[in-house]
């Protein structure tokens, strides 16, 4: 459905590297409706939450202390196929594997500086947009050009 969403945050290395623009307008540039946008510097409890899977690995405080290091911009896009697309366009978690084209095949080289992150199941990116932002902080609205972006 069209009304698929998925969370993208541009992580501290990101916003220190200047691409916040870029990934935005790569998401604007595709078709996809941004929906929910803000800056923040995450609090432990939250990137707790948010990376609950990876808890107990090796790379987890390294993860969490790199994420939570400086501020973070958290987003919400909107679109057919918004999960796995986003996953395409941010590339392997490894950027190194990453295809140049791809958002961490173009600005990254390394698996802890991966610059951006992309909900990776629907069921992840519901989870995701719940933890990072409140229903209200969400709007709806309509793309002027939808019927040149869908048939
Ligand atoms: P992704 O961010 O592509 O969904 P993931 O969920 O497996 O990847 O891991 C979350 C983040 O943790 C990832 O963006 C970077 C870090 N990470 C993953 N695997 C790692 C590893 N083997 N060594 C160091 N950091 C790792
Ligand atoms: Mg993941």
């Amino acid at each position: 459905t069209k009304n698929e969403r998925t969370f993208i945050m541009v992580k501290p290395d990101g916003v220190q590297r200047g691409v916040v623009g870029h990934v935005i307008h790569r998401f604007e540039q595709r078709g996809y409706k941004l929906v929910a946008l803000k800056m923040l510097q995450a609090p432990r409890a939250l990137l707790e939450s948010h990376y609950e899977e990876h808890k107990g690995k090796k790379f987890y405080e390294i993860l969490l202390a790199y994420i939570g290091s400086g501020p973070v911009v958290a987003m919400v896009w909107e679109g057919l196929t918004a999960v796995s697309v986003g996953r395409k366009m941010l590339g392997a978690t490894d950027p190194a594997k990453s295809e140049p084209g791809t958002i961490r095949g173009d600005f990254g080289i390394v698996t802890g500086r991966n610059i951006v992150h992309g909900s990776d199941s629907e069921a992840s990116a519901k989870r995701e947009i719940a933890l990072w932002f409140k229903p209200d902080e969400i709007s709806q609205w309509t793309h002027t050009a939808e019927q040149w972006i869908y048939e």
